[in-house]
């Protein structure tokens, strides 16, 4: 298999993470640079018909789109360890809070991130008053979950989960590329620090 991927990227590092955790080795990783919009080219648009990253190739050229399916396709390979729960239950709170996480903090930091900042403007039809609505959405998200990530190790269930993942790639991506301090959130920082010092985040 091959993963197609950019280190400067918040969705593909979800997918290194992932196959870090699970020990997956058989995957080729092929970075492409975005600043040189390597992923704009007709040969990678024939891998991705909407130009972005992470692509997942299979052995048997099909191709997965889409960070979280791709996860969830190996998952299915690898079930172990498990990290999109084991009984209904866990099923049910890792995707509530992987929903969470990506609709009231990740698309509000993500369209003041693509929506307001210069290296975007190649890639984005920007709206500015959007992207700075957005980011004033992203702060109250910020505060909010500051209070409810007191004293929690992991987002969902006492246990590491793709949520987690979801949760900690993106606020360490997205936060400092709206100009915010996640120092101000110390709950959140001390949750990020906590998730982003696993093996796997460096790996
Ligand atoms: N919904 C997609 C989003 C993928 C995505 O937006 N990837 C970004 C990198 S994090 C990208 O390819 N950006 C290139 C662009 O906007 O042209 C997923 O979860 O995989």
């Amino acid at each position: 298999m091959k993963l197609y991927s950019s280190p400067v990227a918040p969705s593909p590092k979800k997918v290194l993470v992932f196959i870090s955790e699970k020990g997956i080795k058989d995957i080729e990783v092929k970075d492409l640079d975005i600043g040189k919009m390597e992923h704009k080219t007709d040969e990678y648009k024939r891998i991705a018909p909407n130009s972005r990253i992470p692509a997942l190739v299979l052995d048997n050229d099909n191709v997965i789109l889409e960070t979280t399916a791709i996860c969830r396709y190996l998952e299915c390979l690898h079930p172990d360890p498990n990290m999109f729960g084991e009984n209904p239950e866990e099923i049910a709170q890792i995707e509530m809070w992987y929903s969470r996480i990506s609709f009231e903090l990740m698309m509000p930091l993500m369209h003041g991130f693509r929506h307001t900042h210069p290296h975007m403007s190649a890639l984005e039809n920007q709206n500015n008053d959007f992207g700075l609505a957005q980011r004033e959405l992203a702060v109250k998200s910020l505060q909010y979950f500051d209070k409810l990530i007191l004293n929690k190790e992991f987002i969902a269930c006492n246990k590491f989960s793709y949520a987690d993942i979801q949760a900690a790639v993106s606020l360490q991506f997205l936060v400092r590329l709206n100009r915010i301090d996640i120092n101000d959130y110390q709950n959140l920082s001390a949750y990020i620090n906590n998730i982003t010092s696993r093996p796997s985040f460096s790996a």
